[in-house]
């Protein structure tokens, strides 16, 4: 039987229109919309549409939305300032610096100096500490939207075998946090794992977050996983010139095998943003001294 599918696009909407009650509340209570600044320095393409998809997002759900947009040849010093001055501003809740940055911009430096309590990203060390200790922390916004979708797919998750594949900073070594907090068991794999079709085979939940398009093939799925693709890679279509988006995974044929899997685009993506207006609230709860829900 064909794996369900898991919609993170109508997941992520039912999110998107709680928070905007939320946000109601927060204004009414406050007298200000929380608010969220978006940095995007350069012109790369994928980045601009995510950038803009998250400030209309925020619009939506009855927030407030400033983006600065830098040219390409923007100098650090000069992202620096301006990161000095969002995290000066009491309208600004929430600061991402969407990443990757130009070649002359250290991104370390420059997330580094984000306000911890206004890193809706969850990418300063002070944020990924207190999650790698269980306290309370923003966590990046790709694996908290995954976790939610896995929690909505299987409910309980403590004991469940889940391996990661990818360690990176932004989504793979969260991710294994969040299992972790969740008492599932959990193993990273990367790019010098040994022979990993056969530690995925062992996974009852597994999530690729790669950049490889269609690395993870059918015969690397246990029967009945789910399994949550969050890569995102533009191929070449066959004939017309055209791209379009694949995941991590051979999805028709771990389609077959799956209990349960995102497709992509529709599954991770849009939870991502989501996500992030749902960081945003925490973060301008926690300024404000208000209690954060506990729904959120
Ligand atoms: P990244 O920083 O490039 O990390 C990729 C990870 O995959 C690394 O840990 C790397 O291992 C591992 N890897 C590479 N080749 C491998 C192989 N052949 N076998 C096993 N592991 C391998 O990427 P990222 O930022 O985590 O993003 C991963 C994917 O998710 C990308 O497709 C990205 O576009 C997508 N993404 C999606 C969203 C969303 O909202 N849906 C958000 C962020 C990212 P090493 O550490 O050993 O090099
Ligand atoms: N928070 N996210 C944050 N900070 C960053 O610095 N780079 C980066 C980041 N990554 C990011 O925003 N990723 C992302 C990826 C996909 C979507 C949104 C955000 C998304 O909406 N994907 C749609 C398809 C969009 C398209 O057609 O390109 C989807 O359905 O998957």
């Amino acid at each position: 039987m064909a794996a369900a599918l898991i919609d993170g696009r109508a997941a992520a909407e039912a999110l998107r229109q709680r928070l905007a009650i939320t946000a109601d509340f927060f204004r009414a209570s406050t007298g200000r919309a929380a608010g969220l600044a978006t940095v995007l320095v350069g012109e790369d393409p994928a980045s601009g549409v995510y950038v803009r998809s998250k400030g209309k997002a925020t619009r939506e759900a009855g927030m407030q939305s400033f983006s600065h947009q830098l040219p390409v040849d923007t100098r650090e010093a000069d992202l620096l300032a301006l990161v000095e001055q969002l995290n000066r501003d009491e309208q600004v809740d929430g600061i991402l610096v969407q990443l990757p940055l130009p070649d002359q911009i250290d991104a370390a430096r420059v997330i580094d100096a984000i306000d911890p309590a206004k890193d809706v990203d969850g990418f300063h060390v002070v944020n990924a500490g207190r999650l790698a200790v269980g306290a309370d922390a923003l966590v990046p916004c790709t694996p908290l939207g995954c976790l939610h979708l896995l929690k909505e797919q299987l409910g309980d998750l403590s004991g469940a075998e889940a391996v990661v594949i990818g360690r990176s900073n932004i989504v793979g070594k969260p991710m294994a946090m969040l299992l972790l907090g969740e008492s599932a068991t959990v193993t990273i794999a990367h790019s010098r794992t040994r022979d990993l079709p056969a530690i995925c085979r062992r996974a009852d939940i597994l999530v690729a977050a790669v950049g490889r398009p269609e690395m993870v093939r059918g015969d690397w799925i246990k029967p009945g996983a789910t399994v949550i693709d969050v890569g995102i890679n533009r191929v070449a279509a066959d004939e017309d010139g055209k791209t379009r988006l694949v995941g991590d995974v051979a999805f028709d044929e771990a389609r077959e095998v799956a209990g349960a899997i995102t497709p992509v685009p529709g599954g991770v993506g849009p939870m991502t943003i989501a996500m992030l207006l749902r960081n945003t609230l925490v973060a301008a709860h926690r300024r404000a001294g208000l209690k954060v829900p506990e729904d959120l």
